[in-house]
């Protein structure tokens, strides 16, 4: 069974490679994003180490001068994704979007290098540009030393409902007219809603009407909101950048004060009412009080918290299968729309194995079992229905299979 599963995985994995770098599945995401690719590295390095830090590369590849890695590259144009190239209108070396992503490649990497030590030069080479991207976000990205999102695209979790309230202050009146791609991919009912299109859309005409110019959108960008999801990303992967710079002779200072403003920046997302770590808005100094599966990233972060363990169980508790995205008894619970409701993988890895590592073997093992049941159940979905195990949105899903292949299976 496993066995079978593996080379389904794999032959997924196969399935989305463009050569040289991974779609997240054919036909709804026809380019290369960020996270996933990063992902998808970690995948292959189980099986093709050389395939593995290609990826690694040609995301890197796409690095703007300034150092942000922006959260899609636009190889190709295909019709089939909305907004495209001519949208977004980056300004790197690839056609690009104009916002970065949860930066999870420096942990990879450090997976990748584990699994293949022969891979030591690539790795090397892609280190300082790395550590460049991460200088980026400490220089563009911070409130009280928390990361902050200018878009909720940026974090990953497009729809949670951790960006409604900021998402209502924007005003959207003149998008003007387009045509979604998404829907006719997959069902509407597990999409976001066209409230939600038309204000992602209108912060990427706001983006574009000064050029990207990290400076002048933090005055004028209308969101801009601390999230969790990548304060504890990218705390980890300075922590893991850190480890492999030591281990190549790099002079590693100023990430050692990154950490520690980080880890500073990590503890002001703690909500004493909400008993978990939420985003603050930061142009109001809001908390959003959403308690997300984003909070249990805190020990993937390597921060053990023992206040954040109570409404962790009881999120685990609250569905068939951990953890979903949002709360199952908070109002608003969509069990199928997204990121609104759904268990995604690839958030089970990152908290799963954060716990594993520090110590939370219970609430780690749950996790990882109703990940893998998930999988064998109902195959490589993006994500699924946490009470059902319904899979859902696009199918053949690389991170999925990554996984799999990495840690679930
Ligand atoms: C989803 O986001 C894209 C925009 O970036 C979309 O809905 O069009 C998110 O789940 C994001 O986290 C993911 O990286 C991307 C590709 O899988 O899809």
């Amino acid at each position: 069974m496993t066995m079978e599963l593996d080379e389904q995985a794999r032959a997924i994995l196969r399935l989305n490679d463009m050569g040289g770098y991974t779609l997240p599945t054919h036909g709804l995401y026809p380019y290369q994003w960020n996270w996933d690719s990063a992902f998808a590295a970690w995948g292959f390095a189980t099986f093709d180490p050389d395939r593995a830090w290609t990826e690694m590369e040609t995301l890197m590849s796409g690095q703007w001068e300034d150092g942000m890695v922006p959260h899609i590259l636009f190889h190709r144009p295909d019709a089939g994704y909305f907004p495209g190239p001519d949208v977004w209108q980056g300004r790197g070396p690839i056609p690009s979007s104009g916002i970065s992503q949860p930066p999870v490649a420096a942990s990879f990497m450090a997976k990748m290098l584990d699994l293949d030590p022969s891979g030591e030069p690539r790795a090397r080479a892609l280190w300082s540009k790395l550590k460049k991207w991460h200088a980026w976000f400490m220089e563009w990205r911070l409130d009280k030393g928390a990361v902050c999102i200018t878009h909720p695209w940026e974090a990953g979790r497009d729809n949670a409902p951790d960006w409604d309230v900021a998402m209502m202050a924007i005003d959207a009146s003149d998008v003007g007219e387009y045509t979604r791609r998404d829907t006719s991919h997959v069902d509407p009912a597990m999409r976001p809603t066209k409230f939600d299109y038309d204000r992602y859309l209108k912060l990427v005409q706001i983006g574009v009407s000064v050029g990207w110019d990290h400076e002048k959108l933090r005055e004028i960008n209308p969101f801009r909101v601390a999230d969790p999801t990548m304060t504890f990303t990218l705390l980890r992967a300075q922590r893991d950048l850190l480890a492999m710079g030591r281990r190549f002779g790099e002079d590693v200072s100023e990430i050692s004060e990154w950490i520690t403003t980080l880890e500073i920046g990590a503890e002001t997302l703690w909500n004493p009412e909400l008993g978990a770590y939420d985003s603050r808005d930061a142009l109001t100094g809001m908390f959003n009080n959403v308690r997300s599966n984003a909070s249990a990233l805190c020990w993937y972060a390597g921060i053990n918290d023992p206040r954040a363990v109570p409404a962790t169980k009881r999120m685990l508790d609250a569905a068939e299968y951990a953890i979903a995205s949002f709360d199952p008894e908070a109002e608003g619970f969509e069990p199928l729309r997204y990121w609104r409701g759904p268990v995604w993988p690839i958030m089970n890895y990152l908290v799963g194995s954060g716990m594993e590592e520090q110590g939370q073997i219970e609430m780690a093992a749950r996790i990882r079992q109703d990940t893998a049941r998930l999988m064998e159940l109902n195959g490589f979905a993006e994500y699924y229905d946490p009470n059902e195990g319904t899979p859902a949105g696009g199918g053949s899903f690389t991170w999925t299979a990554a996984v799999w292949l990495g840690w679930a299976g």
